[in-house]
């Protein structure tokens, strides 16, 4: 299996993680480089990364490659409420990258507008809930939840596009999970 990614996408980090033990191979591209973008385009229609692809099959989109990767890799499922904690990450995250890519088309990201209040609002709500569920313990493995808060939490902070460090339970969750493996090969700033 080949992984088409980049080292800085979180949503790439996850699968990264999630198949730790697995041999596949990675590909690292930059998607903001012309070369990149040829890469993508020739790979994804939707021009994103992740893609995975294992012989004559290619998957988009990282929470359908780990749906895919449930089979090959016997990976356990998630129980709804697991799925429901992946769609508030997957919407934070999204806002994150939205709220990049217009810092880097450079729009002032602080400015009272309909668009960048949506995003923070999301960000901020979503971060909160996150932090009651991991009071309640719903973090408490490293299953692939827990992989994707991490990626999520790490990258905020490595674009600095949302400060969390002051909710107690997601910094507790977030130290204990810099321990785990595999997790200081993929940090983003390396
Ligand atoms: N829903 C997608 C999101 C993937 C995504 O947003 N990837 C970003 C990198 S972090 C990307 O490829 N962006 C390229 C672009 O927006 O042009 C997934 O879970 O794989």
């Amino acid at each position: 299996m080949k992984l088409i990614g980049s080292t800085t996408s979180p949503f790439v980090r996850r699968i990264k993680l999630l198949t730790n033990n697995h041999p596949i191979k990675f590909v690292d591209i930059d998607i903001f480089s012309e070369q990149g973008a040829d890469m993508l385009s020739a790979n994804n229609p939707a021009r994103k990364v992740p893609v995975l692809q294992d012989g004559d099959v290619t998957i988009y989109d990282s929470r359908v490659i780990f749906n895919y990767l449930i089979d090959k890799l016997s990976l356990p499922e998630m129980t709804w409420q697991q799925q429901n904690l992946l769609t508030i990450i997957d919407a934070a995250n999204d806002s994150l990258v939205s709220i990049l890519l217009c810092q880097r088309s450079g729009f002032d990201i602080t400015e009272d507008k309909l668009f960048f209040n949506l995003q923070h609002q999301r960000v901020e709500n979503v971060l909160l809930a996150l932090a009651k569920q991991v009071e309640n313990k719903a973090f408490d493995e490293w299953h692939y939840p827990s992989i994707c808060l991490f990626c999520l939490l790490d990258w905020a902070l490595f674009r600095n596009l949302a400060q969390w460090q002051h909710i107690a339970p997601l910094n507790q969750f977030y130290q204990h999970a810099l321990t785990q493996s595999l997790v200081k090969e993929t940090d983003p700033r390396i």
